[in-house]
C-alpha cells in the first residue's frame, strides 16, 4: 500500500543539531536551529520553570484529561498579558495547543473550513508556515518585501502586493521577532498595515513565538493588538517555548478574536473539533507550569527578570555583530535595527557550506543564523572567518 510513497528530506533546520554534534572540532560555533543560548552556549531549564516544577511536583492530585482546551488558567493568563485592555471592543478566547505549530495547524485547517483560499504572507518566512499552510491546501501568496542588504522592511512593496488580496483571503504576520529575518515593521508602520488589512476586509493571523525577546514584552505586542483592534475577525497563534524556554514541552495557545460573542462561540467549537480530531488534549505539563508562574507574583517576577536577561544578551550580541561594519559585500551595522535571535546575512549556500567545512559555523542555508548562539569570544572568530570567506 505504500507504493506510491517517495521518500522526504529531513527538515534541514534540525538536521544541524545532529551535524553539530557530530562535529568533533572544539572551536563550533553552532547558529543553526532557533534556541535561545547563555554565553556557555547552553540552553538550560528557567530559575522559574524549575521552581514551578516543584511545586507542581508537590501540588498536582491528578493526572486525569483535561479536555480538548487544555489548561484553561494557562488559556486565560496568557490572553491577560498578551491583550491586556488593549482589544475592548472585541470578544476573545482561546485554548491550550502543541506548541505554536499545533496553534498554527488549527488556524491553517480553521481557515480552510470557513472557505478561505488564499493566504498572503511576507517572504520568506519559517519554513514550517509554507509546509502546513500547503499541506491543508491553502494557496500562499509571497509578499516580496524584505531588503536583506539593508536589513529593512520595505512598507511600500507589502502594501502594494496586499492590495492584489480579495475581500476574505488571509494575510499571515509575525507578531515580533521575525523568523528568519529579525526584521519587524516599526510601530507607524503596524498602523499603516492595520488600516489595509481593515480596508481590504482581509483576515488576520499572528503568529507570535518570541514575545519579550525583541524590544520588551508589552512591545511587542503592540503590532498585533494594533492589527487584532482594527481588523472585526482575527486569529492569533502563541508559543510559550521561547520565552518560557520550554521547547519540547510543546507548549502554546490558539485565540480568536470576534466582535460579538455569538459568533465566537461557534468559531471555538470548529477549533474544539479540529483540536480533538487533530490530539484530542494537549500535553500538559509545560502549561501548567506557565500557569504556576503567571498565577503567582514572585515566580512571575524571577520569570521576567530571567526573561529580560535573555533579551539583553540577544541585544549585545547584535551590538558585537554590528561592531564588526562592513565585511566585504556584508554590513553588519544594521544588525542593531533588528529584534529577536534571528537574522538572515546575504549568503549564498555554497558560501553557509564553506563556512562550516572551513571554519565550524553552522548556519541555516538561507544564511539565517541564530545570534543567541555565538558564546563569548565567537562574534570575533565570526568576522575573522567571514573576512576569509570574501577573499577566497
Ligand atoms: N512560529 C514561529 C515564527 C517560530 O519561529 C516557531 C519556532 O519554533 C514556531 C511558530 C513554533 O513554535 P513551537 O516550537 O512552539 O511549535
Ligand atoms: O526556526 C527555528 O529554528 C525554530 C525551531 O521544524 C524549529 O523555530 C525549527 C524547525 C522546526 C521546528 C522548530
Amino acid at each position: 500500500p505504500f507504493s506510491k510513497l517517495t521518500s522526504q528530506p529531513n527538515d534541514p533546520l534540525l538536521q544541524l543539531i545532529t551535524a553539530f554534534s557530530e562535529d568533533p572540532r572544539p572551536h563550533k560555533i553552532d547558529l543553526g536551529v532557533g534556541v535561545f543560548r547563555d554565553a556557555l552556549g547552553l540552553t538550560p531549564v528557567m530559575r522559574a520553570i524549575k521552581a514551578a516544577e516543584e511545586r507542581l511536583l508537590a501540588s498536582q492530585k491528578s493526572k486525569s484529561y483535561l479536555g480538548p482546551e487544555g489548561d484553561k488558567g494557562f488559556v486565560k493568563a496568557i490572553a491577560a498579558l498578551l491583550f491586556g485592555s488593549s482589544l475592548p471592543d472585541r470578544f476573545i478566547d482561546g485554548i491550550q495547543t502543541p506548541g505554536g505549530t499545533g496553534a498554527l495547524r488549527l488556524a491553517a485547517e480553521l481557515l480552510v473550513r470557513s472557505g478561505v483560499k488564499r493566504i498572503f504572507l511576507a517572504s520568506p518566512t519559517w519554513a514550517n508556515h509554507n509546509a502546513i499552510f500547503r499541506q491543508v491546501g491553502l494557496e500562499i501568496i509571497a509578499i516580496p518585501c524584505f531588503d536583506i542588504i539593508n536589513q529593512s522592511f520595505n512598507l511600500a512593496g507589502f502594501i502594494d502586493t496586499l492590495a492584489t488580496a480579495s475581500s476574505g483571503d488571509a494575510v499571515l504576520l509575525h507578531g515580533c521577532c521575525h523568523n528568519p529575518l529579525g526584521i519587524d515593521p516599526t510601530p507607524d508602520e503596524w498602523g499603516i498595515i492595520a488600516q489595509h488589512i481593515a480596508k481590504l476586509n482581509l483576515l488576520p493571523l499572528i503568529d507570535i513565538a518570541y514575545q519579550g525577546l525583541g524590544s520588551g514584552w508589552s512591545e511587542d505586542a503592540f503590532g498585533l493588538q494594533t492589527v487584532l483592534a482594527a481588523a472585526p475577525f482575527g486569529i492569533l497563534t502563541y508559543s510559550c517555548d521561547k520565552n518560557f524556554g520550554l521547547y519540547r514541552e510543546r507548549t502554546g495557545a490558539v485565540y480568536v478574536t470576534s466582535p460579538d460573542q455569538e459568533q465566537l462561540d461557534c468559531i471555538l467549537s470548529n477549533i474544539l473539533c479540529l483540536a480533538r480530531t487533530n490530539w484530542s488534549m494537549p500535553p500538559d505539563h509545560g502549561a501548567a507550569l506557565v500557569r504556576l508562574i503567571l498565577e503567582d507574583k514572585e515566580l512571575t517576577h524571577l520569570w521576567r527578570t530571567e526573561l529580560e536577561e535573555m533579551r539583553r544578551r540577544t541585544l549585545s550580541l547584535r551590538e558585537d555583530l554590528a561592531r564588526l561594519g562592513q565585511v566585504g559585500h556584508i554590513n553588519l551595522a544594521p544588525l542593531t535595527q533588528g529584534k529577536g535571535m534571528f537574522a538572515t546575512l546575504p549568503l549564498s549556500p555554497n558560501q553557509v557550506e564553506w563556512l562550516r567545512s572551513q571554519h565550524a559555523i553552522y548556519m541555516a542555508h538561507s544564511g539565517r543564523i541564530n545570534i543567541a548562539g555565538f558564546r563569548d569570544g565567537d562574534v570575533e572568530r565570526f568576522g575573522t572567518a567571514l573576512k576569509s570567506l570574501i577573499a577566497a
